[in-house]
């Protein structure tokens, strides 16, 4: 309380009634123990300095003893409001305003106690400038005396060892100092000393205000202070120190407090603590509260240790426990991990399975795609066709209202010949008369008609006669054979007397002249050339015969017999043809013929009516003159043979001819049967047109647009055998629809036609 007072009574207050420049320092007098800090405030009260018009500028000086002048560490521009440190402190605070600087230095040493200078400088009504300096010393005093003194008197004055706020003889007492405990274990136990203020109303009901609080150790000093406005310092150097917290309100419903505390306290820590406090009443007159505390560290025992390691080994086991328990969770968690990964395969190996399907339905889009394409074909096809069936509904519908049109006509004739009929009666009495006349006509005709099987008898006859002179000629053959087998006995004789006159001859050689061996030779040379004149005349008989038996033709291939497939004939008519021997029994005489494609058969009405082509290449058209005089004067069937990929395919149709050419030579065929499905009714009565002969009902010329020569109708085809060959341009082709489609050529084709 002393200490207290002496500081009190030593801060300056008079210096604060003058309205002018104040440099204060709180407090003037320092000490290493006691002082948290000092604060050296230069400020200019109520704006103004007497004798200064305008203030420029505020500076802050300390006097240096080794330089002999005062070092400026602060000086503010009031105009500008900048602030210049011109020294800089380890521990200091600085603050500004536009009339005062002020320097705040922590733990304040002795070499801060010094002289401190403020200047002002400004300008006076005529603008001269006028500086103002203000000094003022802080002196440092060393204070551990006066706190001995101070510790002693409290020790003296009873045994005022105090452990909680609630004892009696404090209840006048505004100071609060306790501990957690009055007994500690040194380095095992924490130490918490708090000392507080709780309430300043006084009896008048007036407030003091708390200025500061601190606490002390009797051996080791000062712990913490806190000052009013000011942080929680400590000069303590101890590591255990864990925590100093602290707080001043002015308040007085709120608590000031400060409170220190040690994690681990030492022995040493053990002994007296004060705690003190200063507060200005509401007079402003300084109170001073203090108290103690004994606090006992006590030195740790081997049972202290033992009881810290019984502690420890629980600690250790269960910490085992607990490492065990983390063990086992560790274990199920490799287990689900390895789970996991299994699963992690099972979804790899469904991924590449599923990698696989897709690839089978790329496959099968790619099919799909293939069927789509000929799919696309068939539906051309079908379009073509129902254009073609279009085309024959509008003619059908043509030819309906022609025939309604007719049938009015008739209608009109009907009733013309019912008139007629009425009127023909009478003729028909009249005609009866008639009748007789035509009887006896018929009865001529009838006769006429027996003439006519008599000549038909004779023709019999003729063909008899024929037959007669065949097998006379095979006669007069097998007679010449018989010639020729006499001619052959003949000149064997003949050898046998040349033999035998050679035989001779050698014998009578020796006695024979010259003269007689000349004459024998002579005989021997006219029998030689006889004999060659008997060979030259049967060489030219059988000659003859020859031309006599190739005289006999066929009359058609029916009669052809033969071991090759196909076999080229001149018929009785003499017409060349080429034979098919061998399918379906043979017989056929081929008219149409395709193999390679060496023969071009994109040509006018002249050469297919006349025919064309070469039987030793084996290409060839016979023309339809031939086919039409061929068909005209017999009942024939018709074969057409194809190959498509190396596939045999074949139509047949029951009758077959063709008109002659003065009706286009219009096609006549009968009904189908076979494996190539039927291509060629539909052209059935249709005429024949070639490229520059156009016969067919369509607007264009088949034959120009199809590259061919058929017997084109009003749609043109379903079949083109005589198109281009190979080609699969649209309907150009050798087509046979329901074989090649349109849209390829077959690699074979024979029309041929067979005597039924
Ligand atoms: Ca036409």
């Amino acid at each position: 309380m002393l200490l207290s007072l002496e500081l009190i009574r030593k801060f300056p207050t008079d210096t604060r009634s003058s309205h002018e420049l104040v440099i204060d320092a709180q407090p003037e007098v320092i000490s290493l123990e006691l002082t948290p800090q000092l604060v050296v405030n230069c400020s200019i009260t109520d704006s103004h300095v007497p004798g200064l018009d305008t203030i420029n500028s505020l500076s802050l000086s300390r006097y240096n003893e080794t330089k002999k002048e005062f070092d400026v560490l602060l000086s503010l521009d009031t105009h500008t409001l900048s602030l210049q440190q011109l020294v800089q402190f380890r521990h200091a605070q600085i603050s500004f305003g536009n009339l005062y600087v002020t320097l705040t230095l922590r733990n304040p040493t002795q070499s801060d106690a010094k002289v401190y200078r403020c200047n002002v400088s400004g300008d006076d009504s005529l603008w001269k400038n006028i500086t103002r300096v203000f000094k003022k010393e802080i002196k440092y005093e060393t204070n551990l005396t006066v706190l001995l003194e101070e510790i002693r008197r409290l020790r003296e004055e009873k045994d005022r060892d105090q452990l909680s706020c609630q004892k009696e003889k404090l209840n006048d007492s505004k100071l609060h100092f306790v501990g957690n405990s009055k007994v500690v274990k040194e380095l095992f136990d924490p130490l918490t000393l708090t000392c507080s203020i709780q309430d300043l109303m006084n009896d008048r009901n007036e407030t003091s205000t708390v200025q500061s609080i601190y606490i002390l150790h009797e051996a080791n000093g000062i712990i913490a202070t806190i000052s009013k406005d000011q942080p929680v310092v400590t000069t303590n150097q101890d590591v255990n120190l864990l925590a100093v917290i602290g707080k001043l309100h002015d308040d007085s419903s709120k608590n000031s407090y400060l409170q220190v505390t040690w994690s681990n306290p030492k022995f040493s820590e053990s002994g007296k603590y004060f705690c003190g406090a200063h507060a200005n009443n509401a007079q402003g007159r300084n109170e001073h509260w203090n108290e103690m505390l004994t606090i006992t560290v006590e030195r740790l025992q081997f049972d202290d240790i033992v009881k810290v390691m019984y502690d420890i080994q629980r600690q250790v086991d269960e910490d085992k426990k607990r490492l065990q328990t983390f063990h086992e969770n560790l274990t199920n968690n490799f287990i689900i991990l390895n789970t996991n990964l299994q699963s992690i395969e099972n979804v790899r190996r469904d991924v590449r399975t599923n990698q696989e399907s897709i690839n089978g339905i790329k496959d099968e889009l790619l099919s799909n795609k293939q069927n789509i394409v000929n799919n696309k074909k068939d539906i051309n096809t079908a379009k073509e066709s129902i254009n073609v069936i279009k085309e024959e509904l509008l003619s059908n519908k043509q030819n309906i209202v022609n025939n309604k049109r007719d049938i009015d006509t008739m209608e009109e004739s009907i009733n013309v010949i019912r008139h007629e009929l009425l009127s023909n009666k009478q003729n028909i009495v009249n005609n009866k008369k008639d009748i007789h006349t035509t009887q006896e006509s018929i009865i001529g005709i009838l006769e006429e008609l027996l003439r006519n099987q008599q000549n038909i008898v004779n023709n019999k006859k003729d063909i008899n006669t024929t037959q007669d002179s065949i097998r006379e000629i095979q006669e007069e053959l097998l007679r010449n054979q018989q010639n020729i087998e006499n001619a052959k006995e003949e000149l064997k004789s003949k050898q046998d007397s040349m033999k035998s006159i050679q035989d001779e001859l050698l014998s009578n050689l020796h006695n024979m002249n010259i003269s007689s061996i000349w004459k024998v030779l002579s005989n021997f040379s006219t029998a030689v050339m006889d004999m060659k004149d008997d060979i030259d005349k049967g060489k030219t008989e059988i000659k003859q015969n020859k031309s006599s038996i190739t005289k006999l033709h066929p009359r058609s291939c029916r009669d052809v017999n033969s071991t090759d497939d196909r076999v080229v004939v001149t018929l009785a008519s003499g017409l060349k043809v080429m034979c098919d021997t061998k399918t379906d029994g043979g017989g056929w005489i081929i008219f149409q013929r395709r193999i390679n494609g060496s023969v071009d058969f994109y040509r006018g009405w002249q050469e297919y009516r006349d025919g064309f082509g070469d039987y030793n290449i084996g290409e060839f058209y016979l023309g339809n003159e031939n086919i039409y005089m061929l068909t005209s004067t017999g009942q024939y069937d018709l074969r057409i043979d194809l190959k498509y990929k190396n596939n045999s395919f074949f139509a047949q149709y029951s009758s077959f001819k063709i008109l002659s050419e003065k009706e286009k030579y219009k096609l006549n065929i009968g009904v189908y049967s076979g494996n190539a499905g039927d291509s060629f009714s539909r052209h059935n009565n249709s005429f024949f047109t070639t490229f520059d002969r156009d016969n067919d009902e369509n607007s264009s010329n088949c034959a120009v647009v199809y590259t061919g020569a058929w017997w084109y109708k009003r749609g043109c085809h379903h079949s083109n055998l005589n198109g281009k060959w190979g080609s699969s341009d649209h309907g150009k082709g050798v087509n046979w629809h329901v074989v090649s489609n349109f849209d390829s050529s077959v690699s074979f084709t024979e029309i041929k036609i067979r005597e039924i």
